[in-house]
């Protein structure tokens, strides 16, 4: 089966859902009055290439065998993954109301148990490039062909325990791996940077024997290239796609928010957002 078929209305434009995930991530945002909304407006334009441009899946069928495994790391993104799944049809529209509310599916922390679409939980960081080594070596044991994706970010860059599977990917030659990482320079203590450098980055993940690719995370057209390369790439090891990202992306009173780990957005403010990127809708 080709990718297309797996996924509904692919005449829409990459850039039209990547503003509907910010959309669906707003419109949870205020059931909350608060939340990771800046990171979820930052990562969207990845999240509208992973599920409507490279990612193999069937909405009616989450677990669908042949599928592609999208883990998501950071648990705390999970309101940019429901805004992704609600796009893809995975997660019915209406429940987003539920966001974070008692007996919801859509916990504010990621819970594989609890929601079709999540194949991971995550949360505790630094856990989730283990778990997606263990996936895709498991995986290539069963002959399957379908890819394991981890989302995680430049905080989880402070676990061990993510070097050591980074190490552990290209020992294995998991060239069904794809890592993504979103480098947005923030984390809760403050700028990532601040609390422990990581740069220069690409060439540590090279020198564990990855295909490394550094991009401007919001440029779709440069995030959808670089996936097909990570996919097509010929060589025997793990790829990785180093997104750079801005937080807040298309709100620009969000985009410049200090402390923007974790906002609080004023009532009367997330309709001002929702026009704000109403009006710069697609671009
Ligand atoms: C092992 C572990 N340590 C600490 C935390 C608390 N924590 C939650 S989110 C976060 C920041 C992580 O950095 P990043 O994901 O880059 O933050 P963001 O970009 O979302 O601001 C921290 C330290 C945690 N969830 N797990
Ligand atoms: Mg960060």
């Amino acid at each position: 089966m080709s990718t297309e078929q797996t996924r509904p209305g692919s005449n829409v434009s990459l850039r039209d859902r990547a503003y509907r995930i910010r959309r669906n991530a707003l419109l949870m945002g205020e059931v909350q009055g608060q939340g990771y909304i800046a990171q979820a407006l930052g990562i969207s334009d990845v999240l509208a290439v992973s599920y409507f441009h490279a990612l193999r899946y069937r909405p009616e069928d989450p677990e669908w065998e042949g599928r592609d495994r999208f883990c998501l790391s950071i648990g705390h993104y999970a309101i940019a993954l429901y805004a992704a799944l609600i796009e893809a049809g995975i997660l019915p529209e209406d429940e987003l109301t539920s966001y974070g509310g008692d007996d919801s599916r859509l916990p504010m922390s990621g819970m594989a148990a609890y929601t079709p679409g999540m194949e991971i939980t995550g949360g505790s960081l630094g856990h989730g490039l283990g778990i997606a080594v263990g996936m895709a070596l498991g995986l290539k044991r069963k002959k399957s062909d379908s890819f394991v994706y981890n989302l995680f970010s430049d905080g989880e860059l402070d676990e061990g325990s993510t070097w050591e599977a980074a190490m552990s990917a290209g020992s294995h030659k998991l060239d069904n791996l794809i890592g993504i990482v979103d480098v947005n320079g923030m984390q809760a203590d403050g700028a990532s940077r601040g609390v422990l450098d990581f740069e220069p980055l690409a060439p540590k993940f090279e020198a564990f024997n990855w295909f490394v690719q550094r991009v401007d995370g919001n440029d779709i057209d440069a995030v959808a290239a670089a996936f097909d390369a990570a996919r097509h790439h010929a060589d025997p090891r793990p790829r990785i796609v180093i997104c750079d990202t801005r937080m807040g992306k298309g709100v620009p009173f969000l985009e410049s928010r200090e402390r923007n780990h974790f906002l609080r957005v004023e009532p009367d403010e997330w309709q001002q957002a929702l026009r704000i990127l109403d009006e710069g809708r697609g671009q």
